[in-house]
């Protein structure tokens, strides 16, 4: 409070000197009327930040370090050591070595060029080298260890989202672990179960927990698949994961940025299992068998996912069966959501996209983006 009198008078003195050269000058009456607005502004401003004292000072430094975090988010990831990837496949299956009592698995995080779809390619930050990356698949139960390797420009941790892994093993950087600098190693164990619920088993992912919306935009995102106790979960004839996602990049340089909900930087590419239409794989099932199809977003943005042909059930929603709730066509998940449904389909190919126009786009053209064929034959 000590400080409000003497800012006051200051301005109100700046104010003065600023009317005796307005008697001076008849031309810009209309320029000394902004700096009087200006003038206005800043002493009110001095007077709020003096009277709210401590609070305001936090809130601005709040701002401060927001709008420096956002700048960096903004910034294209580098592209330091980017290479060609081990594959053009993400989501394919990863073996695990049985070592010291444990499924042992090996795990990195690399910068590659990741083709989309014809000759687009995104600088991408990957599991093994792979957008999504490989699927870990255990049972209920089975010690897990993964070693990890740090491989990118910047530190990075991982998540096992949904997994009821111990506290220190959940990949939260700088509340359960140190974030794991760039050329470090860092290896993960526990026993597969779901949070909450440990005699069951369904859909999960692992995806990064440093700057999710740059790193799990540029590709740090896989499925982790637990099988409940054997004969607890009905079984199909046919089963396939869909991870959707989407990417804010420049398609001519393919500089990749972070994904967030602000003007001008909406995401421009949208893939499925890291391929956007026409390079989405077709789902090929058999007409009448029962079909199981593993949604999740990996994304930031919700997807309503619609499936034509036929309704389905959602008999899983983050891991865990649920009731029967009715038959539906379309599913909206959100950033890191996931449902299992299961349905038949009559013979024919059969369209499942997301329901957003915009999202079965390729930087602006159609059809692109979050579209693919499920071909019942
Ligand atoms: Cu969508």
């Amino acid at each position: 409070m000590a400080g409000r009198p003497a800012e006051v008078k200051t301005t109100e003195t700046f104010v003065e000197n600023t009317r005796q050269e307005e008697k001076l000058d008849v031309l810009p009456w209309l320029a000394t009327a902004g700096v009087l607005l200006a003038v206005v502004a800043v002493a009110l401003a001095a007077v709020a930040l003096v009277r709210s004292g401590d609070e305001i000072t936090a809130a601005s430094t709040g701002m401060a370090s927001m709008s420096a975090g956002g700048m960096d988010h903004m910034t294209p990831l580098p592209i330091d050591g980017i290479a060609d990837p081990p594959s053009d496949r993400g989501n394919v299956p990863l073996n695990g070595v049985r070592r010291d009592g444990a499924l042992e698995f090996t795990l990195d995080a690399r910068p590659v060029w990741w083709r989309i779809f014809g000759r687009q390619r995104l600088a991408a930050w990957a599991y093994n080298g792979i957008v999504p990356g490989p699927v870990i698949r255990v049972r209920n139960g089975e010690r897990v260890r993964v070693r990890f390797t740090n491989r990118l420009p910047e530190a990075t941790t991982v998540h096992w989202h949904g997994v009821g892994v111990p506290n220190s093993q959940d990949g939260v950087p700088d509340v359960t672990q140190k974030p794991i600098q760039p050329g470090d190693t860092y290896t993960y164990e526990f026993t597969a179960r779901p949070a909450g619920n440990p005699r069951g088993g369904g859909t999960f992912l692992y995806h990064s927990h440093v700057d999710e919306d740059r790193q799990m935009s540029a590709g740090l995102a896989g499925v982790l698949i637990i099988d409940p106790p054997a004969g607890a979960a009905p079984e199909y004839d046919t089963e396939r994961t869909v991870v959707v996602s989407e990417w804010t990049a420049d398609a001519a340089s393919g500089r990749t940025r972070g994904v967030m909900e602000m003007e001008g930087m909406l995401p421009n590419f949208f893939t499925i299992n890291g391929k956007s239409f026409p390079d989405t794989e077709p789902i090929r099932v058999r007409a009448g068998e029962r079909v199981l199809l593993r949604l999740v977003n990996a994304g930031q943005f919700e997807h309503p996912l619609h499936l034509h042909g036929t309704s389905f059930e959602v008999v899983a929603r983050d891991g865990h069966a649920v009731r029967p709730e009715g038959r539906r066509d379309s599913i909206t998940l959100a950033s890191g959501e996931r449902a299992d449904i299961a349905f038949a389909l009559p013979r024919g190919k059969w369209a499942f996209h997301c329901h957003i126009g915009h999202h079965q786009t390729n930087d602006g053209e159609g059809p692109g983006g979050l579209f693919t064929i499920v071909e019942a034959s």
